[in-house]
């Protein structure tokens, strides 16, 4: 499985092409598209999101709504486009005026001054508009597709909200997959506990007021992925180091942590170590998951624990120093629109690419070219490693 995305925030359009999703794969589009209302959703988001009202269209791959074992092409249109059309039409030559709005004050901690440096632009939004988080909306149309397979293969994921700015929500780690997904429906938070929604809208509120932003944890949860997908063998083929990475690459994410991760760094190895049991209904099983579902770059089939750090939105309303990069003259920092928070957004982006990591292991781990196929090897996979 690999993919790549393309557009700008406010071009015409995001694509994207999907390649390696077995054939006879049956897609739900509709949800796909609850996946990408679900991205645009969430309290402390921008005015954009009014304007967006995103939708998937399939023009390759897929037949009669089944997959057809090659490449997918997906397009989502950025309605906003309309507002934008002349300044980032595609072809048309610059002008005097289809070159307004040029950005020229990089806002600290965006991509805006460095990209402009690395590729020469001298207009800072031909980067913002592509380091945007706007292409997410392409990575969690690409992650439900993912998410539809895993499904199939009784895999089931989330991605949910642990923290916001610097209240943290206790988490329940016993909570299966489903439960956590009954629970964090039920508040435009994606947060367990219901009783802590007040006083997070109410620090989200204030800080839109005082022309700040947040950041937060993300915390996934992957349940029934079998043991023995990634390999301690070579580096590269850890797949803790895939989703690392995967993880690391969504806009914003300053940390990664596996399992108790950074805690686990502190404590006795006697208190982290996960003890090993069987029986012959379970197989193989561990008595803790201190470690994730990971032991040597490998899953376990203990359940996935990942968290992401997002570091607050950059987009500062009320800005910090910056300087022009045309006159050099000291200047506050530019500002776009912007949300207060896009941490409830960011949750399903995780989600999603730690999705399509994992469809990704198992299709490069077994054959990956038809689904009943693939169920059938990862069946007969699962009771050869229960009798191990
Ligand atoms: C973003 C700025 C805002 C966000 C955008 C990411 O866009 P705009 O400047 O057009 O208001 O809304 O996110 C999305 C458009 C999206 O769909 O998530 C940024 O600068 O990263």
């Amino acid at each position: 499985i690999n993919y790549v995305t393309a557009g700008e925030s406010h071009g015409p359009q995001l694509s994207g092409i999907l390649t390696g999703i077995p054939a006879g794969l049956s897609l739900d589009i509709d949800a796909i598209n609850a996946g990408l209302a679900a991205r645009q959703g969430g309290f402390g988001r921008g005015n954009r999101q009014q304007i967006e009202h995103d939708t998937v269209q399939i023009t390759g791959g897929v037949r009669h709504g089944v997959t057809l074992g090659s490449p997918i092409a997906l397009t989502i249109t950025n309605r906003d486009h309309a507002h934008w059309s002349a300044i980032m039409d595609p072809l048309s030559p610059a002008t005097a005026t289809n070159t307004l709005r040029q950005v020229t004050r990089p806002r600290p901690g965006h991509a805006d001054l460095v990209g402009g440096m690395k590729y020469g632009h001298r207009d800072l939004r031909n980067v913002l508009e592509r380091s945007s988080a706007r292409e997410t909306a392409m990575r969690v149309a690409i992650g439900q597709i993912c998410k539809q397979l895993l499904a199939q293969l009784d895999i089931q994921l989330i991605g949910y909200v642990q923290q916001i700015g610097a209240t943290q929500i206790p988490v329940d780690g016993t909570l299966t997959v489903s439960q956590l997904q009954a629970r964090v429906s039920q508040n435009d938070l994606r947060i367990e506990a219901n009783d802590q929604v007040e006083a997070l809208h109410d620090l989200i509120t204030a800080t839109k007021k005082a022309g700040d932003t947040l950041g937060g944890v993300i915390r996934v949860v992957a349940e029934n992925v079998p043991a023995g997908l990634g390999s301690y063998t070579n580096w590269d083929t850890k797949l803790d180091g895939q989703l690392a990475a995967a993880v690391m690459g969504v806009n914003a994410m300053k940390g990664v942590e596996i399992g108790d991760g950074f805690t686990a760094a502190g404590q006795y190895g006697s208190q982290v170590m996960d003890e090993i049991d069987w029986d012959t209904a379970a197989g193989w099983s561990r008595l803790t998951n201190h470690l994730g579902g990971f032991e040597g770059g490998m899953t376990n089939g203990m359940p996935i624990v990942i968290k992401a750090a997002m570091k607050p939105i950059p987009t500062l309303y009320n800005p910090l120093q910056s300087v022009d990069i045309a006159t050099k003259v000291r200047q506050k920092a530019s500002v776009e629109r912007s949300d207060t928070t896009a941490i409830v957004p960011a949750s399903l982006v995780v989600e999603s690419v730690v999705a399509i990591e994992l469809a990704r292991a198992l299709t490069a781990t077994f054959d990956g070219s038809n689904l009943q196929r693939l169920q059938r090897m990862v069946a007969d996979y699962r009771d050869e490693l229960r009798q191990y």
